[in-house]
């Protein structure tokens, strides 16, 4: 494999603190796309606890024009530049650096640094983008004041914005204006950020609970401001939600989201400015799905939360990733959960998390990828934004909590602000605090951070009758050689009758009534044992999915069946009902591959559950909706040793095909029951109706004839909102129908809507009937473009990793597409490139020949010049 520079792999133990401090840094950015000058003038001091008397300063992609230090140009004797550092030896101890570079935004494609979107300037500093717009000591732990002067054309850029507080703005010769900017907190360079746009806002003043006012905006292009309303919603929200919830308040007069239509991730936290991928702040009822709206507030929330969690108390460097977004995510997690309020809401939050986990989660942590969630080692940082480092550490995050209670955990909190404002930490401090905070020894839960894969936790129980006792016998396995983790269990049992039992722990100390109790695995294995149980129960465990763990526990079908039936746990029930869903998925997968699709079959045991939880009027839509949906192709394919995907695809479909036959009635009861007449609104209630409506139709023409069609054709028709529209037609897609109208029909209504054209290409391929040469035709689309992320993703990603029958086609055609365009994009951008190149992650698991062909592509990939961040992702995969 060929790189530019041989890839270099940075390790967590070589950490040393950085020579020089920076205090102040004043920025002068003089903007044109072609060529931008920025003056960086910045005092630095040697660090008193750090040796040396180097500095070194990062730089990529920029050209210098001047360097001067303490007022002194130096010349090229004076400092040594390479690729990637500008470093001057034996340097005074108190030092002010006038730096003077030139950057090309417009060419610069990868997103990362300084860059133009749709003719605007917009900024991406984290991880290490800071560097790509100037020299600078471009690590977390060097954290400065900031002041910065923006100049642009004023027509062309009229708005100017940068972090903090607006301090002087006014007009200059030949058509430019300025506005000088101050942000009055220290913070890390990939905080940083700019806009010079022409934009509009929405903006509103608002009272924190201190009393003072704050201004908030949302900026977005001309033509959008009709879709700003639900984005500033979920901000107040969320400003709210964090006084109230950890009594942490907004510490700036301005708080500003913009919205960028090219954009690698979701969005940055920058400082008093965040920039947003427009998928996570422009929705309307015509343009955004439930999930749509969903997601904004997610995001808001997300990055307003890290204002605190991140940014007043920042990461000492980049393995410690998790302790910023693990943390965030858990915040996140429970802003969206508080937001709608009641128990079943909270669980279904807390199903999808799930999902997500197994999903995503488990796969990587299962692949060549796998690190902990703190991670030792790393070649490219931007491959570290990962499911492990956010979701899996959203759940370490949520285990404290589980452990220590709401109230401890609010306790570990305030103690790591008050220990940390304005520092930037390790994943060790934030677990000290949660210690100290509670009088508890936390020494075993370290390995949370340091162990990497997926625990298993093996379920044994046995009754006694006699002496009423009921033992639950735990055991945990991890990787080879891993110590025991400190596992938060909860369990509950129940009756004949499916009422809780009340609890009596031997040896524990807890209220008396209890029904659900936290058992502590601390070790290889333990016995717990329940007294006074007056008859065998039927044990309800890892209730709330306690732990990102697998549980084992030979469950017999009845058990499986009470459980689904009865369990006041929402998320055990609903996860009783995907344990009896997936061991007919693999039963009827092996039938498949052994035997062809003739002759399968679904016993009534299962379709009468179904049945009677689709009915179940007194559950909730939104849990009804996830307790019918099957396990999906991906989490199948990880259950088995070696995966079949055209079996499992085979399988799932007749299992979908069987529901829609047999339960056609009461399918159509409930689409019919669940509709949302009047004015549409995102509310979790409407929009679980809507999602079990939606799941109804798709189960109807999973088996369609005429009248299903039509009911399809006619929602699509009538519908008045994007999630109604969209649902109707995917299902029309998905069911194999000729829907060259209705494709047709969507695209010319939304054609100048961005994010909609993203849906009609993802729609399409991930429908089970788009083979690679239709998604090639796809590509030929006067829409289609590799440059944006959105739309490149929309079509490429939702092929590779959403379409696994199509994309694991027996010829390996998919495969040489994915191998072509891992190299097209990252001659363009390298971090989405490094995203696609990880859909080969799991091609070991597959049967020989495919093998074989994914082999050869990623070899085929591999002998390419790379990016560093494309090389470790194949370099890893092929990796023994
Ligand atoms: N912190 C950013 C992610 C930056 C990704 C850089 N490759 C978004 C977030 O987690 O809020
Ligand atoms: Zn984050």
């Amino acid at each position: 494999m060929r790189t530019d520079s041989s890839p270099t792999t940075i390790y967590r133990k070589d950490y040393t603190p950085p020579a020089y401090l920076v205090d102040t840094v004043e920025l002068g950015f003089d903007l044109a796309p072609a060529s931008t000058v920025v003056a960086n003038r910045i005092t630095l001091r040697r660090n008193p606890d750090a040796a040396g008397s180097d500095i070194v300063l990062h730089g990529e992609e920029i050209e210098l024009v001047q360097l001067r230090l303490n007022g002194q140009l130096l010349g090229e004797g004076d400092y040594e530049l390479s690729a990637a550092t500008l470093t001057i030896r034996n340097a005074p101890a108190e030092v002010v650096l006038e730096i003077e570079t030139v950057c090309a935004p417009v060419e610069n494609t990868s997103l990362s640094g300084l860059y133009v979107s749709n003719g605007n300037f917009f900024t991406q500093c984290e991880a290490e983008g800071f560097r790509r717009i100037t020299f600078f000591p471009d690590r977390p732990d060097v954290m400065a004041k900031y002041t910065v002067m923006l100049r642009a054309n004023k027509e062309q850029y009229p708005v100017l914005l940068s972090n903090g507080n607006l301090i002087e703005q006014g007009d200059l010769d030949d058509g430019r204006h300025y506005a000088k900017w101050e942000d009055p907190f220290k913070k890390p360079s990939y905080l940083f950020a700019l806009v010079a746009a022409k934009l509009v806002c929405q903006e509103e003043q608002f009272k924190l609970a201190d009393g003072r006012d704050v201004l908030l905006q949302v900026w977005v292009e001309d033509g959008n401001l009709d879709k700003t309303d639900y984005a500033m919603q979920s901000l107040k929200n969320s400003i709210r939600w964090d006084e109230e919830r950890f009594g942490l308040e907004l510490d700036l007069d301005r708080f500003m989201i913009v919205a960028v239509g090219d954009f690698n991730m979701g969005a940055m936290e920058n400082k008093g400015l965040n920039i947003f991928n427009t998928k996570f702040v422009l929705a309307n009822p015509r343009t955004a799905t439930d999930i749509d709206f969903a997601g904004i507030e997610a995001v808001v929330g997300h990055e307003y939360f890290h204002n605190w969690t991140g940014n007043r108390v920042t990461c000492r460097d980049w393995f410690q990733l998790s302790l910023k977004e693990g943390l965030t995510v858990f915040r996140d997690q429970e802003f969206s959960a508080d937001m709608i309020g009641t128990d079943t809401g909270r669980a279904v939050t807390r199903i999808d998390q799930v999902r997500t986990l197994r999903q995503a989660q488990f796969p990587e942590d299962a692949g060549p990828m796998s690190h902990p969630v703190r991670p030792d080692s790393f070649v490219e940082i931007n491959n570290f934004y990962t499911v492990t480092v956010y979701e899996k550490g959203a759940e370490v995050v949520r285990m404290y909590q589980t452990l220590l209670g709401r109230d401890g955990f609010r306790k570990g909190m305030d103690l790591y602000f008050d220990r940390h404002d304005g520092q930037a930490v390790a994943c060790d401090d934030f677990r000290a605090a949660m210690a100290d905070a509670n009088g508890r020894d936390l020494t075993q839960f370290e390995r949370w951070y340091s162990q990497a894969g997926t625990p298993v936790v093996t379920a044994r129980t046995r009754y006694d009758a006699v002496k009423r006792n009921f033992d639950i016998i735990l055991s945990q396995r991890g990787k080879p050689g891993q110590l025991p983790f400190h596992i938060p269990v909860a369990v509950g049992l129940l009756g004949a009758d499916g009422k809780d039992l009340p609890l009596t722990l031997e040896h524990g100390k807890h209220a008396k009534g209890a029904t659900t109790l936290v058992l502590e695995l601390t070790e290889q294995e333990q016995i717990f044992r329940f007294r006074e149980v007056d008859e065998r129960p039927t044990p309800s465990i890892l209730r709330d999915f306690s732990a990102p763990v697998i549980l084992e526990h030979d469950y017999t079908d009845d058990e499986l069946l009470h459980l689904f039936n009865h369990d006041s746990d929402p998320v055990n029930r609903w996860e009783a009902g995907q344990r009896l869903a997936m061991e007919r998925l693999l039963k009827l997968t092996a039938q498949v591959a052994a035997h062809g699709a003739a002759n399968l079959k679904l016993d009534q045991t299962f379709i009468n559950a179904m049945r009677t939880v689709l009915s179940d009027e007194s559950l909730d839509p939104a849990f009804r909706e996830l307790a019918l949906i099957l396990p999906s192709e991906t989490i199948i394919a990880e259950q088995m040793d070696v995966v079949d995907p055209q079996a499992i695809h085979t399988a799932r479909q007749f299992m979908r095909h069987t529901i829609g036959t047999v339960l056609k009635a009461e399918l159509l009861a409930q689409y019919h029951a669940n509709q949302t007449p009047g004015e549409y609104s995102p509310d979790a209630a409407s929009a679980g109706k809507r999602a079990l409506k939606n799941l109804c139709l798709s189960y109807l023409l999973a088996a369609p004839e005429a009248a299903e069609l039509q009911l399809a054709q006619q929602q699509f028709d009538n519908a008045t909102n994007m999630t109604d529209r969209s649902a109707a037609l995917v299902s029309l897609i998905h069911s194999g129908t000729d829907n060259g109208p209705h494709l047709q029909a969507f695209y010319d209504d939304f054609a100048n809507e961005a994010l909609v054209v993203d849906k009609w290409f993802a729609m399409q391929a991930s429908a089970p009937t788009t083979n690679v040469a239709a998604v090639r035709k796809l590509m030929q689309h006067p829409a289609f473009t590799l440059k944006n992320p959105n739309r490149a993703r929309s079509l490429i990603f939702n092929f590779t990793n959403a379409n696994p029958s199509q994309f694991h086609a027996a010829d390996g055609s998919a495969y040489e597409f994915w191998a072509e365009f891992v190299i097209k994009l990252d001659a363009i951008n390298p971090q989405v490139a490094a995203r696609l190149a990880r859909a080969m992650d799991r091609w070991r698991r597959y049967a020989p020949a495919l093998q074989a062909k994914m082999k050869q592509a990623l070899e085929k990939v591999a002998a390419r010049q790379l990016s560093n961040d494309v090389a470790e992702v194949i370099t890893k995969a092929l990796a023994n």
